[in-house]
Order: structure tokens, then sequence, then C-alpha cells
């Protein structure tokens, strides 16, 4: 076994137990991501039917639940439509405006951290 053997013993070398080695467990350093609500708010201008399209088409979301969304904000001033990590939860507060703007609707959409 030559200095430069790939299978020479360096400091990477795992250690066997019994050699006066301490073994201390590492404690994982993965944390689950913060989640984020997507929040839509309620205004009296924005029509029911273009907010439920758009909770289908953004959010995935079939007829009935967007419904209930949409009438959620409707009655309650705001609606959760999705929880998603920061960058998604980002991309769907900037569907939704831009969606709501090209239509020329005044809906406001915005993101919160679940607590
Ligand atoms: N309040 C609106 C209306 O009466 C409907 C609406 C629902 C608007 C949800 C925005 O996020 C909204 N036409």
């Amino acid at each position: 076994m030559s200095a430069n053997d790939p299978r020479a013993p360096n400091d990477q070398t795992p250690h066997e137990p019994g050699h006066g080695l301490v073994v201390e467990e590492a404690t994982p350093k993965l944390k689950r991501p913060p989640l984020y609500q997507v929040v839509l708010l309620n205004d009296d201008y924005t029509p029911m039917e273009f907010v439920v399209e758009l909770l289908e088409r953004i959010f995935g979301l079939d007829r009935v639940q967007a419904t209930r969304v949409m009438l959620e904000v409707h009655t309650h001033g705001r609606g959760v439509c999705g929880v998603y990590t920061y960058e998604i939860a980002e991309t769907k507060v900037a569907q939704v405006m831009a969606y709501a703007r090209q239509h020329q609707h005044p809906l406001l959409c915005t993101m919160e951290e679940t607590g």
C-alpha cells in the first residue's frame, strides 16, 4: 500500500469503536422550511365569477372549493387560497396580482407566515 493508495487511512477514515475515540451522535441540522398562507382580500368591485376562475386557474381548486374560498373572502373579508413555501407563495401572489391587473380588477392578495 503506497502513500497515495486510495485505501490508505487518513483524516476522513472512520475510526473503529474501542480505540479511545468518543463518538457523539450529531443532531440532524435539518429544519422544516417556514410555510406561508396566500391570502385573498375582499373588495366591492371584482366579480365573483372572476375570483372563482382565478382560484381554479392559479391554485388548482375545483369549482366547489374555489366557490367556498371566494364566499369566505366575500363574507369575512379574507380567505386562504393555499399554503406554500416562500418562493411558491410569492409566485402565486404575483400571478394573482398580474391576472387581476390584466383584467382591470382591484383584487388584492398577500402572503403571511403560518404560526
Ligand atoms: N365582494 C365581491 C363582489 O361582491 C366579490 C369578491 C370576492 C371580490 C372575493 C374579491 O377576493 C374577492 N362582487
